[in-house]
This record gives C-alpha cells, structure tokens and sequence, in this order.
C-alpha cells in the first residue's frame, strides 16, 4: 500500500501529520525543481505556514525535465514524508503543501498559466547552478545554451527557468496583475541578482516594455538556504516502509538542522517568515558568503579528494583524521576572508557544522556533491584563494581542494578505476587535459577555462606554483596519502 490520503488515518502514532485542512489551502506559490531539496526545505516552512492557519501557501511543484516526481507524489495525493535524521534519532512527518506537481516539457503552458494564477503570490526555484545557465565566474547569461537561446527566440513554449518566469510574468503584466516575488533557492553568490538578470535579459529581448517593468515592479531577494538533503536511497525507502507501514516513494531524509536567510525585499504577499523560524534581513551576502565558503567550499573537497580515496560518504571522510584535519585547514583559510554578519559567531558555526559533516545516519554520498563542480568551484572555493592572495596570504588547503577536482576531471580515482565526470562542462575540461602531459600542463590547460576561472587565477604565478604542486603530490601519493600528511 502507498501513502496517500486515505492511509494517513493508519499511520502509527509517532508520525506527525498535516495540522490543517488540505482542501482548503490554496496555491499561493510556484516552486520551480521539485527535487529533494525543496520537499526537504522551503516546502516544509510553507508546511508549518499552512498549519499555523494561514491557508494561502499550497504550492505547484514543476518539474522542468523528468515525469519522475510528479509520478512518485502523484498516486500519494502530493504527500510525502520529511524524515529527519540525527545520528539514532529519526523524526517522521508528514508533508501536505504540495497540492500538484506538473511536467513542463509535457505541458509548458499549463505551467505558464499557473505562474499568471493571482493566488500565486511567490515563485521559489531549486534548480541547481547550471539551471540559470550562466557563465559561472562572471554571471553574464550564456545565450548560446539550447535552451536559452529557443528562449530567447520564441517564449510560446518556454525550457529554461528564467523564461518560464519571464511569461509567466508577461501573461501578468497584460492581464494587469502584480508581479510574483521571484526567490532563488541555489547556492549561487548573490542568487537573486543573477536570476533578475537572466529574467530581465531574456525579457528585454521580447518586450523591453514589460522589462521595464519587472524592474520597476518585481522583486528577486537575495536568499541563503541551508539544509543537507542527502539522496533518498531503495533502502530509505525500504526502511521507511517497515516503519510507517505503508510505501512512501516521495520521502525525503535530512538533518534537524534548517536555515533560510531571505532579503526582506518582497513585492506581494508573504506569510509570516519570521514566526516560522526564517531571518529576514537587510543584507544577505555576508550569510550567503559564509556558508557558501565554509559548509560548500569543504563539501566540494570533501568530495573530490574523498572522491578520488574512494571514500563514499561524507561522514567517513570528517571521521579520518587526516580528513579532519584538512577541513579545519581549509576553513582556517576561508574564514580569514569573510566579515561575518551579526550574529554568526564563527568558532560555533565551525563546530556546529562539522557535527553535521560527522552525522553517520545520512550517507551524504561525495559523488552527489562532486556533481557540477564548474558550477560551483568559484564561490566556493576560487573566491577565497583569490581574496587570500590579495593579502599575500596562504591558500595550501584551498589549493589542494581544487587540484583535487582537476585531478576529478579525469575521470579516473586513486585506485585506477573509471568514472564519468557529470558536469556540463566535462567536455571542456576533458579537452583541456587532452593535450596535456604533465601536471604543470594540466594545471595550465585547466585554468584557461575561462568560464570557471577568472584570469587573476593563471596570471598569479605563485597561485600556479601550489596548484601544480598539490596536483603532482595527488598524482604522486593518492589522496589519502597527501591527506596523511595533513595536520591543523
Ligand atoms: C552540497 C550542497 O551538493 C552540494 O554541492 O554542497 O547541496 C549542500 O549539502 C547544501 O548546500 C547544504 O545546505
């Protein structure tokens, strides 16, 4: 039997279920990339928003590829399970904001009509870095993608996710309703900045009229979310099943730890942030910045150099001492480059986090979050050496971390055994290390990607030096054996 409304009334005792009533919530907001991440995070605060009785958060989940999760929540009435982990302790709750998940490819203007809907109030996306299709070291819009250029040319039938935005705000626009508030829930630097960007980019292109006024009249907050959402696993789901008694094909498994920092810069309704536990505040980018260098820039290496060890969770890795010892160093480094923002105290919030890194009931794969990492490598990671470097300060760890991803890009671990390096620019690294024989040829080829790095990068011939010198100790002893030799 599967979850769904009709088997929530046998569910055991200890499984919290929705507080309200469903049938009455209306669909106030539009996520954009229903994946795991949104049903572990912004999906269950608007939960607790329904449940406080403020009924106008339901949300439409899109889906801009696959049928996959639409045909998981579909059968279950949209409900899922929030199962949230915490070493032997695991808390099960019920979710019931998602009202119904479309399709996009299957039916794009069924989506564009859900965005023009006036109970729709805020547009959330999780739809990783590469979803915005920018260039990841400058921003700028890469208008030569497929999809932003069938964009670009033709909205009737929109594939990317800053031009379903873009008509669904013009459907708005002549039909003389307000904008929607547009919140991007990526790990991207300054994330709504670069999503109005795209949106008034690909609307200019249309109608320069209604251009102007999504930036006159819209809103794009700039938002920190924090959450580790591991993915769910046949074994979760299994294990689940033996607990609750009912199949759950939609359940998400997490840690307690929630955090949500959002610009308070809304152009339309909202619910009640700050009673839910979300900080609303003037400026996000010191929030956005810590997290990004110290939780994402040690999760990325983390996940090459544990990648290349073939060390397959997150916790194995903090569990090494070596493992440790490197994460401490590369945060001694990456801290000395940020102004925290009042009240983050940085020693906590180190502490704090690698509890969560050493969670042993997650199973946060290294291969997820080596996923992407042209995506991600700057904000993470090429940001903070190049900070330290205008101070003439040390980057070893940050530089060990990523001649680890270069060592990633090809394809190929410790132990000799292949893999495929799942980026959208693995074809342009590949190239890179095509002709190269050397680990001072690879370092050089790889670091005129300018897409990822910034001239500054190869243009610093210190900064070169270390990189070239953490490759070959890679290529010489194997990740764990240069981690061995790591102590803070
Ligand atoms: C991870 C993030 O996969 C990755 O790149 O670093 O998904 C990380 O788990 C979240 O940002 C935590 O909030």
């Amino acid at each position: 039997m599967r979850l769904s409304a009709a088997s929530l009334d046998g569910l055991p005792a200890a499984v919290v279920r929705p507080g309200y009533d469903r049938e009455r919530a209306t669909i106030g907001v539009v996520h954009i990339g229903i994946g795991a991440f949104h049903r572990a995070h912004q999906a269950a605060v608007f939960d607790a928003a329904l449940a406080s009785g403020d009924n106008r958060w339901g949300i439409t989940g899109v889906s801009l590829r696959s049928a996959t999760v639409r045909d998981q929540m579909e059968p279950q009435d949209g409900l899922y399970t929030l199962v949230e982990r915490d070493g032997d302790a695991q808390a099960l709750r019920i979710i019931g904001a998602v009202k119904d998940v479309l399709v996009a490819p299957e039916d794009p203007g069924a989506v564009v009509a859900r965005l023009a809907s006036p109970d729709v109030h805020i547009v959330t996306l999780t739809v990783t870095e590469k979803g915005y299709h920018l260039d990841p070291a400058t921003g700028t819009l890469r208008t030569a993608d497929a999809e932003i250029a069938a964009d670009l040319a033709s909205l009737s039938a929109p594939r990317s996710a800053p031009g379903f935005l873009v008509a669904g705000l013009a459907q708005r626009y002549a039909a003389g309703l307000p904008p929607f508030t547009a919140l991007s829930c990526d790990n991207l630097p300054h994330n709504g900045a670069r999503l109005r960007s795209a949106v008034l980019a690909i609307a200019a292109a249309h109608d320069p009229a209604l251009a102007e006024w999504i930036a006159a009249e819209g809103a794009f907050p700039q938002t920190m979310v924090d959450r580790i959402v591991p993915a769910t696993t046949v074994e979760d789901i299994a294990a689940l099943a033996d607990r609750i008694g009912v199949e759950d094909r939609a359940m998400v498994k997490t840690e307690p730890f929630l955090q949500w920092v959002i610009e308070d810069h809304f152009c339309g309704p909202r619910p009640d942030f700050a009673a839910l536990g979300v900080q609303l505040t003037d400026d996000v980018a010191p929030w956005e910045e810590a997290k990004l260098r110290l939780l994402n820039g040690a999760h990325s290496g983390i996940a090459y150099l544990g990648g290349l060890a073939g060390i397959e969770h997150v916790d194995g890795f903090v569990a090494l001492p070596g493992g440790r010892a490197f994460v401490e160093a590369l945060w001694d480094e990456s801290a000395a480059t940020l102004t925290p923002p009042e009240g983050l105290d940085i020693v906590r919030y180190r502490a704090a986090l690698m509890g969560r890194f050493a969670n042993g009931s997650l199973a946060h794969r290294t291969r997820q979050i080596a996923m992407d990492g042209s995506q991600k490598l700057p904000q993470r990671l090429i940001a903070p050496v190049l900070a330290r470097r205008e101070r003439g300060s040390g980057v070893e760890a940050l530089a060990l971390a990523i001649a680890a991803w270069m060592r990633w890009q090809s394809g190929v671990d410790d132990a000799g055994e292949g893999f495929a390096v799942d980026d959208p620019l693995a074809a342009e690294t590949a190239a890179a290390l095509a002709g190269a024989t050397t680990a001072a040829e690879r370092v050089a080829a790889l670091l005129a990607i300018r897409a990822i790095f910034p001239a500054a990068v190869a243009q610093d011939a210190g900064l070169v030096a270390t990189l070239t010198q953490a490759l070959e100790r890679l290529e010489e002893q194997g990740a764990l054996g240069v981690l061995g030799g790591v102590s803070s």
